[in-house]
């Protein structure tokens, strides 16, 4: 079976989309209105992207739950409290001075703000969380969706995977990482999340950012996020797996 990243997949379904761009065209002023043309004639990305993000837009869903299911507190788990001396003192002036970096295989690279990612659109989702390690919590976070920023920044045809840099050492170790396919970065329940349970995000659950990718399991859910990286390929990063558990074992792909 091919993948949606491997490359001759994706000219095809780049050619899939123009034709049926070109074939709907006909009945523009219904259509522009639907997502899949906001999607198709968005100016941002190329054909191959908007492709991209079409496909994945129509991908199931994690399931999501009531206010009645939020757990009291979110456990957590992991790094909880990092030491690292530039993130303290980040943390010490409430995160102003906090920037994301989103840089690597896009067109704009640019730095956000906390400010700057509160005033794009939000998105509010509750959903559950399962650790390796064998406990899940329910949770709701409130972010943005990652495809919304990746359209800010145009992101290139060479882009295969998204990188995530933490500001955390774990146990004083190696910096924590992770990396998703385009397919999960551009799926809708895939946030930002500066908020959880109606708050800001505790540093225990990864002020003043982390991601949530609500197919995955909790390994994948990068906290402390200090800089998103586009890339072809994560070989060079870390031991080469795509993120720290992986340098150590786990699978890269934690789809459930
Ligand atoms: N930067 C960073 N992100 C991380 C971790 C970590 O140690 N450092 N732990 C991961 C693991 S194993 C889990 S289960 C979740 C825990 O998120 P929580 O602390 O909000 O429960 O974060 C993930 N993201
Ligand atoms: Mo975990």
């Amino acid at each position: 079976m091919t993948s949606p990243t491997d490359p001759a997949r994706r000219r095809f379904l780049a050619r899939a989309a123009l034709a049926s761009g070109a074939l709907l065209l006909t009945g523009c002023d219904r259509l522009s209105r639907s997502d899949t043309m906001r999607q198709l004639f968005d100016a941002s990305g190329s054909l191959t992207q908007r492709a991209q993000r079409l496909l994945a837009s129509h991908e199931a869903l994690a399931r999501e739950y009531s206010p009645a299911d939020i757990a009291p507190t979110f456990r957590a788990n992991g790094t909880t409290n990092p030491r690292d001396e530039a993130y303290r003192r980040l943390a010490a002036n409430g995160f102003r001075d906090w920037r994301l970096t989103v840089d690597g295989l896009v067109e704009r690279p640019r730095a956000f703000s906390l400010d700057d990612l509160k005033a794009m659109p939000s998105r509010t989702q509750i959903t559950r969380h399962d650790c390796v390690e064998g406990w899940s919590c329910i949770g709701q976070w409130t972010g943005v969706v990652l495809d919304d920023l990746l359209a800010q920044v145009g992101v290139r045809d060479a882009a295969r995977f998204v990188v995530f840099h933490c500001a955390d050492r774990y146990r004083g170790g190696d910096a924590y990482y992770e990396s998703l396919d385009m397919r999960e970065a551009y799926h809708p329940q895939t946030l930002l999340a500066y908020g959880l349970n109606g708050a800001d995000l505790p540093i225990a659950n990864g002020a003043p950012l982390r991601l949530r990718a609500e197919r995955q399991l909790g390994y994948k859910m990068a906290k402390y996020v200090m800089r998103i990286e586009l890339v072809e390929s994560f070989a060079h990063l870390g031991r080469g797996r795509g993120g720290y558990w992986e340098d150590r074992g786990y699978q890269w792909w934690a789809g459930i």
